[in-house]
């Protein structure tokens, strides 16, 4: 059953990896899409194909979501109200351990998946709340469940993903509105190529020798919880891939 038709979903970070499978399969589904990331030309791309293939309208946004200013100038542009809010812009810088990281590295890490996420959650719950309906689907990470050597701050953002996604529930307690995180564990996208600044070898390392989640596992989940029955939140879901049963345990062929 699509119960999905016809909302505004804004999915950050559709650039790439779970951010543009998930537009995608909200396309599907005949949602409209705002979607936002950096590099313009490829949403430029992807308004492109999704308006063509689905007969929807998509909304662009090329800013850099640490930039208060430019996320709510992006809202403003909409033409309507966001129904579904997917905080999935993020990333991973260095797996550096907490006596040699890059001061940068870490800055970058939280002004993105803390205070990127916070503004957009911010600037779009007041509309959802005088409505009484909306869903902001957090995507969190294993790493917000358990810290691993190297992750000190990698971890702690995503860790801060769950609590805010907690607090977030309850200070929407008693409406309508839905709060919701997905929890991947390791999903091949771009994302090691941005955690190793480029070093692709070492990137492709990452997801050898067993077979990873791809971005589209992750999208059918984040669809899923969008398309339970109203009455239906899903807090949480933790996914790994069968090889991997912690954030460090990945079983590998030789
Ligand atoms: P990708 O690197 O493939 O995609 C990351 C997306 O985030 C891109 O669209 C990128 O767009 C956007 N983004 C990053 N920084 C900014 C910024 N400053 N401003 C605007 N957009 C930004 O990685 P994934 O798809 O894997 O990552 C998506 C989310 O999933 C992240 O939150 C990540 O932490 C989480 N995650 C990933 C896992 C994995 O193993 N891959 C596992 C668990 C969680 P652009 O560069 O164009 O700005
Ligand atoms: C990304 C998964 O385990 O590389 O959040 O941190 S992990």
């Amino acid at each position: 059953k699509n119960r999905l038709q016809g909302k505004l979903v804004l999915v950050t970070g559709a650039t790439a990896g779970i951010g543009e499978a998930t537009a995608k399969l909200f396309a599907e589904s005949k949602c409209n899409l705002a979607i936002s990331g950096r590099r313009e030309e490829r949403l430029q791309s992807l308004k492109k194909e999704l308006e063509k293939d689905f007969d929807i309208e998509v909304f662009t946004g090329a800013f850099d979501i640490r930039d208060r200013d430019a996320c709510g100038e992006f809202l403003e542009s909409l033409i309507s109200p966001v129904d579904i809010l997917v905080n999935n812009a993020g990333l991973a810088k260095g797996v550096d351990a907490v006596y040699d990281a890059s001061f940068d590295d870490w800055d970058t890490m939280i002004d993105t998946n803390i205070k990127g996420l916070l503004t957009m959650t911010r600037l779009i719950t007041p509309s959802m709340k005088q409505r009484n309906s909306g869903h902001v689907i957090n995507i969190g990470s294993i790493a917000g469940h358990e810290a691993y050597p190297g992750g000190s701050v990698y971890c702690a953002t995503k860790h801060a993903v769950k609590a805010i996604t907690e607090a977030t529930k309850k200070d929407l307690h008693g409406t309508e509105i839905r709060v919701s995180m997905v929890s991947p564990g390791l999903v091949e996208t771009e994302f090691s190529n941005v955690r190793f600044k480029g070093d692709e070898e070492r990137a492709e390392k990452v997801y050898k020798g067993y077979k990873a989640l791809t971005a589209v596992d992750i999208a059918e989940i984040v669809h899923f919880i969008a398309n339970r029955p109203m009455h239906v939140n899903i807090m949480d879901t933790i996914v790994f891939p069968v090889a991997q049963s912690s954030a460090s345990m990945v079983h590998k062929e030789a």
